[in-house]
């Protein structure tokens, strides 16, 4: 497939080698004092002074609350509790954050949550992601051109933290250490950061069997929330609703996802991987993939059968493990380091009903399992059977009525009138 390239895939590259990163948060809490206190509840609309309107409180949007951070035990692939940030994401940065209601979203409750719209977050919205391939010359020049913008604008919200939890707040314990980053940037960076090893110590080799977003059930959920973000922040980037991301169909993915008992095939994962290697360069290096925009069009397509497999065997969310998956993988993990702290549970859900976006995918029908086959058969043998009991029934009740139809009126057993007057006559009686 050929790819688009506009960006420039080295800077970040570079970016990433020259300096340590460690995560990423609104601006508006990168200050001595939120980080001290570790309140992330920035104000909305502080008509009255700061710190009165707190996650856009006074308009009853929502509140500042404690962070709830999953405790349940995860498996033994990771030995080193209390050596990472993102462990109980994000309570080692922050323990209080905003907790929006109904409709509206974001750091400071001043947006809404996907699907909606509207001061009020009221109006329902559907995005529908394309296929690359159906897309005009025109389309998809505009598609190129919202990844450019996206790719030099810097992100209006958040920056990146350039040092562990430990050091934040700078040699002299009053410099945080933040930098600004390019809205497609974050979104690099932000894959990095769920990937990247866990730092043991000066002298000591850094620990790297550690994933939070793949090698475990977490990989569709939080490459779905991902996607989410990028497609809603070259979304407000272009001022636009009309700016999706867009997926380039793969049969092979289908067929290995069309498993008819809807169980998850870890072939399937593998298939990712190999895609990604195919890519080479940066796409197929995981810490730095996304930098290579094909990387949308791989994942969007694998959130595409996610979300048809969600659909089609009407998912549970008691398939996915509530405590003992990978570090990360539990399905009440805040996913890493997507702020504000969102679940695995929260992304396991249909995207058109909950997620305000859609696929523009025809799907074949679904293959019946050996049990779904024996069921029809069976249903139908005994069809069958009922109507050729019913059909022969008639049958047989249909000829006798026929037999009855063609009996003589006079036959000769029975009396004749005539023989009756005979005798009437002979006896003298008259007939009535
Ligand atoms: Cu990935």
């Amino acid at each position: 497939m050929k790819a688009h390239r506009p960006l420039s895939l080295g800077y970040f590259l570079a970016l990433l080698c020259s300096q340590p990163a460690w995560a990423q948060f609104p601006r508006e809490c990168t200050t001595t004092e939120a980080l001290r206190n570790g309140v992330c509840c920035p104000d909305l609309l502080p008509i009255s002074g700061p710190g009165t309107d707190l996650c856009g409180a006074s308009s009853g949007r929502g509140r500042c609350e404690a962070v709830t951070a999953d405790s349940r035990p995860h498996s033994r692939q990771y030995p080193h509790d209390g050596r990472d940030d993102r462990e109980g994401w994000p309570t080692r940065f922050f323990n209080r954050t905003c907790r929006c209601n109904g409709n509206f979203s974001g750091h400071n409750c001043g947006t809404c949550r996907p699907g909606w719209r509207g001061a009020a977050c009221d109006e329902r919205v559907l995005t529908v992601r394309r296929n690359l391939l159906d897309l005009s010359a025109e389309e998809r020049n505009y598609f190129v051109q919202a990844l450019d913008m996206a790719k030099r604008t810097t992100h209006p919200q958040f920056v990146i933290a350039t040092r562990r939890s430990e050091e934040i707040l700078g040699p002299d314990g009053n410099t945080p250490q933040f930098e600004n980053i390019s809205i497609y940037n974050y979104f690099v960076w932000i894959h990095y950061y769920s990937v990247k090893k866990t730092f043991l110590g000066a002298g000591q080799e850094s620990f790297g069997e550690v994933d939070f977003s793949h090698e475990g059930p977490a990989f569709l959920t939080w490459h779905r929330y991902h996607l989410l973000q990028l497609e809603r922040d070259m979304q407000v980037c272009r001022k636009h609703f009309n700016v999706q991301i867009l997926y380039r169909h793969c049969a092979l993915f289908v067929n290995r996802y069309s498993d008819p008992t809807g169980r998850y095939d870890p072939a399937v994962r593998s298939l990712h991987n190999l895609a990604h290697l195919f890519l080479n360069g940066t796409g197929g290096q995981t810490h730095l993939s996304p930098n290579d925009p094909i990387f949308i069009l791989l994942h969007t397509f694998t959130d595409a059968v996610f979300d048809e497999w969600l659909r089609r065997y009407n998912a549970d969310i008691s398939t996915f493990p509530l405590e003992n998956a990978p570090i990360g993988h539990n399905r009440q993990y805040n996913m890493v380091p997507f702020w504000p702290p969102i679940t695995n549970t929260e992304m396991f859900v249909t995207a058109p009903d909950n997620l305000g976006y859609t696929y523009e995918v025809q799907w074949s029908s679904r293959n019946f399992s050996i049990s779904e086959i024996i069921t029809i058969a069976v249903v139908a043998a005994l069809l069958l059977v009922a109507v050729i009991f019913v059909g022969a029934s008639c049958l047989i009740r249909a000829r006798n009525k026929l037999d009855e139809a063609n009996q003589p009126l006079l036959g000769d057993q029975y009396e004749h009138y005539t023989e009756e007057y005979e005798t009437l006559k002979n006896s003298n009686q008259s007939m009535v």
